[in-house]
């Protein structure tokens, strides 16, 4: 046991670079050129652009970006005459005609490089949703599944001075055995949702790096860089100018440094979000990047934040552009969102359901909100289904490679609302292992359901608590289950010894349809439901935190009701249109009085 621990910890580190994709990850200390705005689109409802009548993939899809050499040869598209959509957006939003369409988009952009001595070029995509196949000059470079995670081809011997051309086929149909599955309860945007760009590096350049507090500790920073190129032998130098640190590593044969010291650190803390600059300096490359440094652990039915108990006052956010609508991806969209969560008085935020964009996070780091972040494994997902758990494993490790710097990040939750099963449980365990394996460092856990044990006891048994750090629980008293006052009479009880996160609660409310406490759809009935919740959750000795759903109202094609929901959800304390409902100022009051009474 004594020598083991250690080395099965070395191991893993070990392992860590090892397994990650080769993502670029803060990529804003790079050089790029942006490829955003307007790109050349073909809907193509059939995949005619990929395969043959005979639905074989044909050599000469659109990605060839064909123009008659002659009069007389037939090629039925043109991209430069096609209509255009933006980038980073949904489809869904830019016109009337997509709405509600799933399917197979052909986007195109063309672009002139001039290639430099020693560096190489990547095309970087910030989101594509959900398969994005990617080609450069008529060549595939690759395919990436999953809609919020970033990815990258390096495209170095492939990019020409001038002519380029950019072509991905996006295809957002749902799909039984993917991650998500078939039913959600959100709109399936469509398209490059997010931010494309060209990123330049030297031959040899700092791929990756963690630099974190070791677990449980508060002044011992571990973590590893791992160098891409030809000369992996190298010295690493890492400097925290304001703390006083110069420290010195080199890397081994293949890449990487395993990095360790000692600091005396301000650390970061919704009150004092500090971030220092973190310079990670090789000998062929260098990058900065502002980093927060917090401890984290459970104790019992408490959440240790630099080791003092804390609790969550939180809200979740599902990734939609306030005012504007469609998904967001912006960091304007992002201060937006975080400005309403902390003028609720939250000091965390549920990223809901899938990883939302990349300024979310680092906004959440300057702002002092923590984050729990999540992975598409909502519903009903394919539970034994090999490719199905091999793809929500990769969604894990995209997101944990691109955020696992971001102090704001202190919760990794792997699944929402999953029905009981063993082979449920067999694929959220290996989730859960492998998040731990990743990173070492986050509480691990997963939005459950909960059972009436009887008429007024809630019980949460899940078997799958016994894996998680936090319990995460959602449930609808009030809403789907009786009226807002049957909260009174319940008592809740736990199976384990840990804390409890109500993770999601609430009710629909549209904007400024008023009518007595007990008239659906009014704003009253959502305040009202909020005022018991509240007594019913002040009585819950082992909550440490609350996400009520939701922030603001999102668009969901399972919410028909004319007049009312009209393809929104209503559950947002703040409308579409940037309204707070009633039901704002009642958790707002509550939360000022946790901030003030912890
Ligand atoms: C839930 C889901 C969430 C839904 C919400 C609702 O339990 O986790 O995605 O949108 O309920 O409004 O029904």
């Amino acid at each position: 046991m004594y020598i083991r621990g250690p080395l099965i910890l070395l191991s893993l580190l070990l392992l860590v670079p090892c397994v990650r994709a080769q993502l670029i990850t803060n990529t804003e200390a790079r050089k790029t050129i942006s490829l955003n705005g307007q790109w050349q689109v073909i809907i193509d409802p059939y995949e005619s652009g990929f395969y043959n009548y005979r639905y074989q993939p044909s050599d000469n899809g659109y990605f060839k970006n064909a123009k008659p050499k002659n009069k007389s040869e037939l090629i039925e598209y043109d991209f430069d005459k096609s209509e255009t959509l933006k980038v980073p957006g949904d489809w869904n939003t830019q016109s009337d005609q997509l709405f509600f369409y799933e399917g197979t988009v052909w986007y195109k952009k063309s672009f002139d490089y001039q290639r430099k001595p020693n560096t190489r070029l990547f095309v970087y995509f910030g989101g594509a949703n959900y398969f994005a196949d990617v080609y450069l000059n008529g060549e595939k470079l690759g395919q990436h599944e999953g809609g919020f995670t970033p990815f990258n081809f390096e495209i170095t011997n492939r990019v020409k001075d001038t002519d380029n051309f950019l072509i991905v086929k996006v295809d957002n149909k749902r799909r039984r055995d993917a991650v998500p599955t078939l039913m959600t309860d959100w709109w399936n945007y469509g398209g490059i949702t997010r931010e494309v760009k060209l990123i330049e590096t030297p031959a040899t350049f700092v791929n990756d790096y963690v630099v974190q507090l070791q677990k449980g500790s508060r002044d011992r920073v571990t973590g590893w860089v791992k160098l891409n190129g030809e000369r992996l032998n190298q010295k690493i130098h890492v400097r925290i100018p304001e703390a006083g640190i110069s420290r010195l590593f080199t890397t081994n044969a293949s890449g990487t440094a395993m990095i360790e010291f000692t600091a005396d650190l301000k650390l970061w803390s919704p009150e004092n979000p500090k971030l220092y600059d973190v310079f990670i300096e090789a000998e062929t490359d260098q990058v900065r990047e502002q980093i927060g440094f917090r401890s984290l652990e459970t104790r019992g039915t408490d959440i240790l934040l630099n080791g003092q108990p804390i609790f969550l006052r939180g809200v979740c956010i599902h990734e939609e552009a306030p005012l504007r609508g469609g998904r967001a991806y912006s960091r304007e969209d992002a201060v937006t969102l975080l400005s309403w969560a902390k003028e609720l008085g939250a000091n965390f935020v549920r990223l809901a359901h899938y990883p939302h964009n990349e300024f979310m996070v680092r906004e959440a780091d300057r702002m002092g909100i923590m984050v729990w972040s999540e992975i598409p494994v909502y519903w009903t997902i394919e539970w034994e289904n090999p490719n199905t758990l091999k793809n929500a494993r990769n969604q894990l490790q995209e997101v944990i490679a691109r955020d696992k710097n971001r102090a704001a990040v202190v919760i990794w939750s792997v699944a929402n609302e999953t029905p009981l099963s063993d082979a449920r449980l067999t694929f959220l365990k290996d989730l859960i292992a492998y998040a731990r394996q990743l990173d070492p460092t986050r509480l691990l856990s997963a939005a459950m359901e909960r059972h009436y044990e009887n008429p007024t006891t809630q019980m949460i048994d899940d078997p799958l608590g016994e894996f998680l750090d936090v319990l995460g629980c959602n449930e609808y008293v009030g809403w789907y289950d009786g009226l807002p006052e049957k909260a009174d009479g319940l008592e809740w009880k736990s199976k384990y010894q840990k804390p409890l996160v109500m993770s999601e609660f609430g009710g629909d409310a549209l904007f400024g349809h008023h009518g007595d406490p007990l008239t659906r759809w009014t704003e009253e009935y959502q305040e009202n439901i909020y005022q018991h919740q509240i007594s019913m959750l002040k009585k819950i000795s082992f909550l440490r935190g609350t996400s009520p759903w939701i922030l603001t109202d999102f668009r969901s094609p399972r919410r028909p009701l004319p007049g009312i929901q009209d393809y929104w959800n209503r559950k947002g304390l703040i409308s579409d249109r940037g309204e707070k409902k009633k039901a704002f100022y009642v958790l707002q009051s509550w939360y000022k009085e946790l901030r003030e009474k912890p």
